[in-house]
């Protein structure tokens, strides 16, 4: 068991000693059914993680530790990838934001603040505010469409284990799809966690003066991902959080080295919702064993291509989810080998 003394989990070592989440098995079969009928219909697929991982310190869980993440990203980004005529498996953390029903999140825009009373003389009616009937009008046949066309697929994951899991076995799955499956990783995923087998089974006692944990790092599964569970050919577009701007662009392009898939989008924190950066190989076609065959060290290091994306901030009508997944779309149509009119929604 990985430790102080002991090497770091690979992902081969977490999945033989870290128990699957109940209800695993349910959650693939319906994703098999998704996948066969979304195939079957000719669509390509997107698998959007959105939200954060939490990590429980008992078995009997009272205590955890939590990674940000209000949901914004992923349920907004869904919502541009089912107008751009891809199915969407939303894979979610529980309560966090959903597409469609995010526009009446209960905290920001509770959604009985757009019902009023209609009182008759025998009877009263509920109605929507005039003043909201537009906007919800339009949210509501958006959602009543992808409902009607099932092309929407959600699982919930809490935990950093669960996320794990899910996320191997979605892969598998969608690696029938080659080329047509694209893989967007906007969750918030914990870096250290507790094994099972170091977890106390109860509630921890205070009482005890300080709480001294010692975690273990949550093994880095984009390698495998690239690699094993999508058979090379999925489009896999990672995310990277920074806090301190500077570290932006040498972690995203680390991330593309290290791991060799397609894109690392990198934002800010304080300016995810107006500011981020695509970092990507110069050849979009090239997978990394192609471009390492190709080059030496020092030209990869040129093979780096960034591009800023920015939209204005005082203009609330715009999200910024509409010119990534647009910009995402472009280059997953060559990635695919479709001409590039094929990306119009
Ligand atoms: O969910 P949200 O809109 O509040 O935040 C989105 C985000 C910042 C979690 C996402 O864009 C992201 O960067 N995800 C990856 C985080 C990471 O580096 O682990």
């Amino acid at each position: 068991m990985p430790g102080s003394s002991s090497p770091p989990f690979s992902a081969e070592s977490y999945f033989a000693t870290q128990p699957p989440p109940p209800g695993l098995e349910q959650d693939i079969a319906g994703v098999k059914e998704f996948v066969k009928r979304q195939t079957e219909e000719g669509r390509k697929i997107v698998l959007v993680t959105s939200g954060g991982t939490t990590v429980p310190l008992e078995l009997n869980v009272v205590r955890f530790l939590d990674n940000f993440s209000a949901g914004t990203r992923g349920a907004t980004s869904a919502e541009y990838f089912l107008k751009a005529g891809y199915a969407v498996i939303f894979m979610h953390r529980q309560f966090s934001l959903q597409p469609f029903s995010r526009h009446y999140s209960h905290s920001t825009n509770p959604f009985l603040d757009f019902l009023e009373i209609d009182r008759g003389p025998t009877s009263q009616e509920i109605c929507v505010t005039p003043s909201k009937r537009e906007d919800l009008l339009q949210v509501l046949a958006l959602y009543k469409a992808v409902q009607a066309a099932g092309t929407l697929h959600t699982l919930t994951f809490v935990t950093v284990n669960d996320y794990l899991w899910l996320l191997r076995a979605v892969s598998q799955e969608l690696s029938t799809m080659k080329r047509k499956a694209m893989y967007y990783l906007a969750a918030a995923v914990s870096d250290f966690f507790l094994p099972r087998q170091k977890m106390s089974e109860h509630k921890i006692q205070s009482g005890k003066g300080s709480l001294h944990i010692e975690m273990d790092q949550v093994p880095k599964i984009l390698k495998p991902m690239v690699e094993d569970w999508t058979g090379k050919d999925g489009y896999i577009v990672s995310f990277k959080l920074e806090t301190d701007q500077s570290l932006l662009i040498p972690k995203a392009q680390a991330a593309l080295r290290r791991y060799g898939h397609q894109v690392v989008i990198g934002n800010d924190l304080n300016r995810r919702k107006f500011e981020v950066v695509f970092i990507s190989w110069k050849s979009p076609k090239a997978t990394i064993s192609e471009v390492d065959s190709n080059l030496n060290p020092e030209s990869r290091e040129n093979s780096f291509e960034e591009s800023w994306l920015r939209i204005d901030i005082t203009d609330s009508n715009q999200e910024i989810e509409e010119n990534i997944i647009a910009e995402l779309v472009k280059r997953h149509t060559v990635w695919v080998g479709e001409p590039e009119s094929a990306a119009a929604p």
